[in-house]
């Protein structure tokens, strides 16, 4: 078997003489790589007016990392123009504020065929490529057009919408061929590979068979749902050491016993915080006896400053957090507690684990690794309870989660107070569930399937059913059998109908 070569926006390369950075991708590949070595390639993080126009390569076990720096004027147009003012809102179906401009369409472009200019001189015949997200959707074409045979595999980490909502994007059409270029295009859910097909087949005119497969003289790509993991014993490991340190001692004595609410994410607009804020201020209103009672702590790390539409967000934010604040505040009790930076992350873990509801509402999510973390971090015996949007990606795995519209101030409300005053039986049969899921389908599991199917051994969606389907039915038997007795029939979630509508969304979906 040959290398595995794999190209990512950003390449973080690890400091000689210590692990990579756990989380993210490092993990999801390390197996890999250990076994077979590899090359890992992409942009430094760098940005110069001229910089040298040269590969950096640095050697850490069996990793060969090649990095390159990005001009000033490539940054602009394909980093802080293209990919994130027009693509990153395109598929986050935000098409007012997708900001499209001719040039930085033809920067984006040049800087993925710059990448494989100085990626092909790196490759073996028989190395596998696998390219990750919307900062390289043409990067695959240009290999081929350069006369690379490899097999090349695209994994999408962020939503997929339908024609009706892709089409909006000049050169719509280029970018969904582009995708033929690959062997396998990756995406996170069957919501996503919906979308991508149906944009495939309304995009290029093309039949897509099942199993996803579309046909192009010779070459055959396969579009197919991987839904990404964490390392769920990893990190519950984290968690249940964090909850001792000072750091998360400071935050528990700094509570005076009220419960905690926790949020965590990068400040993006995707992320639904203005929309949570509101929900927040919503429980403050309709349910007094959470005041001066829950505290809801929202870490927001910075993100894209560069981007207009980010400080918007930034200032709204600020303004919603104040005017809660100041109208249920007292001296001795601060109801919204914003930390807009990153925290480390075994700290947010042991966070976690101390918050008795995770709060994770984003208005469009690929997956959501946060609300996998959320419910990794639990103490199992007395575990919380995750609110979550059910436009995140992670929500068609975890039926058992309280699933809201963020764009529903008082039904995120309705479901904060249930989880609240949710009984320790529910919560722990609905974490269990979940928990159980979270170890069978890893970071490490996701990336071996992927592989799998790329590389021709296996085909994991047969091999495995769609853990959500499973997960469906078990939620539904459950149901019936009234063996989970959700809220009594007079609490806030049941008059709302919180349960019976996710699950009727879950049905949708699931048809679609
Ligand atoms: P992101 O949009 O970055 O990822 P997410 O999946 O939630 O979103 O991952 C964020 C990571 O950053 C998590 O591991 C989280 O713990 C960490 N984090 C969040 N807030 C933090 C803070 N304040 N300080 C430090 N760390 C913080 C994209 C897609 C997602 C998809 C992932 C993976 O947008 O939908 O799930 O890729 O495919």
């Amino acid at each position: 078997m040959g290398r595995l070569v794999v190209v990512s926006n950003r390449v973080a390369v690890p400091r000689r003489g210590e692990p990579p950075a756990a989380g993210g991708l490092a993990v999801a590949l390390k197996e890999a790589f250990d076994s077979r070595g590899g090359l890992w390639f992409g942009w430094s993080g760098s940005v110069a007016p001229n910089p040298p126009d040269m590969v950096r390569h640095a050697r850490r076990g069996r990793v060969d990392y090649a990095v390159v720096d990005l001009s000033d004027a490539a940054y602009q147009g394909f980093y802080a123009g293209y990919a994130n003012s027009a693509l990153w809102p395109l598929f986050h179906f935000r098409l007012g504020l997708l900001s499209y401009d001719r040039g930085q369409a033809e920067t984006y472009r040049a800087v993925n065929r710059h990448y494989a200019e100085k990626l092909l001189p790196m490759l073996r015949r028989d190395d596998t490529i696998w390219v990750h997200d919307y900062q390289l959707i043409p990067l695959g074409a240009a290999l081929r057009e350069m006369g690379s045979r490899h097999r090349i595999g695209y994994f999408h980490h962020i939503p997929f919408p339908p024609w009706a909502v892709f089409s909006a994007m000049p050169g719509a059409e280029d970018l969904i061929r582009d995708l033929l270029a690959y062997d396998l295009v990756g995406v996170q859910t069957h919501r996503d590979q919906a979308g991508l097909c149906d944009c495939m087949s309304q995009g290029t005119g093309m039949k897509v068979r099942p199993g996803g497969e579309v046909r192009l003289r010779s070459r055959r790509t396969v579009l197919r749902a991987f839904p990404i993991g964490i390392d769920t014993d990893g990190f519950a490991e984290a968690a249940r050491t964090s909850v001792q340190s000072p750091e998360a001692e400071r935050l528990r004595t700094s509570l005076v016993g009220r419960k905690l609410i926790i949020g965590a994410e990068r400040l993006d607009y995707t992320k639904g915080l203005p929309e949570r804020l509101r929900a927040f201020g919503a429980l403050m209103e309709g349910w007094p006896e959470y005041r001066n009672a829950v505290t809801y702590l929202q870490v927001a790390a910075r993100s894209r400053e560069d981007v207009e539409s980010y400080k918007d967000l930034k200032r709204d934010i600020e303004r919603l957090a104040g005017t809660i604040n100041a109208e249920y505040g007292d001296v001795d009790w601060t109801p919204v507690r914003y930390v807009g930076r990153a925290v480390a992350r075994d700290t947010l873990a042991g966070y976690y684990r101390m918050a008795p509801v995770g709060l994770v509402t984003p208005l469009r999510d690929g997956m959501n690794l946060v609300a996998k973390e959320y419910v990794a971090a639990q103490d199992p015996d007395d575990p919380g309870v995750l609110v979550l949007s059910r436009f995140a990606g992670a929500a068609e795995g975890m039926p058992e989660a309280l699933l809201v519209n963020p764009l529903d101030a008082q039904g995120t409300a309705e479901a904060l107070a249930a989880a609240l005053s949710m009984p320790l039986a529910e919560r722990r049969e609905r974490h269990g569930a979940i928990f159980r899921r979270l170890r069978e389908n890893t970071v490490k599991s996701w990336s071996g399937d992927f592989l799998r199917l790329l590389e021709g051994n296996d085909d994991p969606a047969e091999a495995h059913p769609p853990s959500r389907a499973a997960a469906l039915s078990m939620y539904q038997a459950r149901l019936s059998s009234r063996s989970v007795a959700t809220s009594s029939a007079n609490s806030p979630a049941d008059k709302a109908g919180t349960q019976v509508a996710d699950l009727s969304t879950a049905r949708a979906s699931r048809a679609r």
